[in-house]
């Protein structure tokens, strides 16, 4: 790499300029990027699938549009993330195959079942809210195309957690039984959702690069730290306990204490080894395949549109 560019570059960078598609760029910031975005766009693609099917089972009518519009918003935001990532020179087709043939990654936590529909309110409100957090951070980013993408997307997510907020409350208020079932998908989701922030910063192979490069604008144990500051305290306010007896706040160092994050299992998960991996992917290969005569269609409807004007 030409050392006066990477110099230029990295002044650039220090200086809050946004990097845009057409500027000159290293490799690797290249390369992380893409990696970082296309996984950022199948989780979104990948997320729409443990809530999408509780569409047509979300007690009562307004739920069942408000949460069709959110998971319709979750697919819109993989739309703006591949072409974000577009713009790095990997196509949409490749990330598409990538997916489905379980080379890339997506989110840890859309590899478990939504049992009930008290599972589809704890991923509304805080599975979003997590989402939210390291999405606002990193909107202050270096890349243009992806900062301008999350910027949407957290005006969008900020909807989506007000609506999951609200049903949750709905649930806290509503009789034992619907407590119960908002206390036991807490206890179901509440370690996947440690692991959502990523592994802990002494084991996390990209943060220091990203972080250098002003991708990534907080570290995972700062995220992860932060969504404990945020919603901790809300959950206990609801009456819920959370399923981690060392889960306490430090005042003196202002950081949150928990046990360990199981990182064996958040591994197996990530490399396609997670309760719901396989259907999910499977879900993916169906539309896919089922797809392909829209595509094809689409293709040569404007081939023979634009053949005549040539
Ligand atoms: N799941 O070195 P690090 C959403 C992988 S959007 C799976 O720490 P990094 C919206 C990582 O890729 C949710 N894999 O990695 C919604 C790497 O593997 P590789 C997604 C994970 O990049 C809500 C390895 O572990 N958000 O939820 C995870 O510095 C509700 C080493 O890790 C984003 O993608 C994980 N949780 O930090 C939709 C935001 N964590 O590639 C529907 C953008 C780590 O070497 C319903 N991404 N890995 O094979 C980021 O901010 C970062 O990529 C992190 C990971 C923080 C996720």
């Amino acid at each position: 790499e030409d050392p006066e560019k990477l110099a230029a570059f990295e002044a650039r960078i220090a200086r809050g300029e946004k990097i845009e598609p057409a500027d000159w760029m290293p490799q690797l910031y290249r390369k992380q990027l893409i990696r970082m975005i296309e996984q950022h766009a199948h989780s979104e693609i990948i997320g729409a699938l443990p809530e999408g099917t509780w569409i047509t089972r979300a007690p009562g009518f307004k739920r069942k549009l408000a949460l069709m519009a959110k998971v319709q918003d979750e697919v819109g935001h993989a739309q703006l993330l591949y072409s974000a990532a577009e713009t790095l020179g990997k196509t949409r087709e490749q990330m598409i195959q990538d997916l489905i043939s379980g080379k890339s990654k997506y989110s840890n936590i859309f590899n478990y079942p939504a049992f009930t529909w008290a599972d589809a309110c704890f991923i509304s409100w805080l599975v979003d809210a997590g989402a939210i957090v390291n999405q606002l951070a990193n909107v202050k980013g270096s890349y243009g195309p992806y900062c301008r993408a999350l910027d949407r997307i957290c005006a969008e997510e900020s909807f989506h957690l007000k609506y999951g907020h609200h049903c949750v409350i709905y649930l806290a208020a509503g009789t034992p039984k619907q407590r119960e079932m908002f206390q036991e998908a807490i206890n179901r989701w509440w370690a996947p959702m440690m692991h959502f922030f990523g592994p802990a910063d002494k084991i996390s192979a990209h943060t220091q690069v990203l972080m250098n490069w002003k991708v990534k604008m907080a570290t995972n144990d700062d995220t992860r730290n932060q969504f404990l500051d945020m919603y901790v305290p809300k959950i206990w306010e609801l009456g819920f306990t959370i399923p981690d007896p060392a889960l306490r706040k430090n005042t003196e160092t202002g950081r949150w204490e928990y046990t360990e994050p199981d990182w064996e299992e958040f591994k197996r998960v990530i490399n396609g080894d997670g309760p719901c991996n396989k259907e999910r992917l499977e879900v993916r290969r169906v539309a896919e395949t089922r797809g392909r005569w829209v595509r094809e269609a689409l293709r040569s409807a404007t081939m023979k549109y634009v053949e005549p004007l040539v």
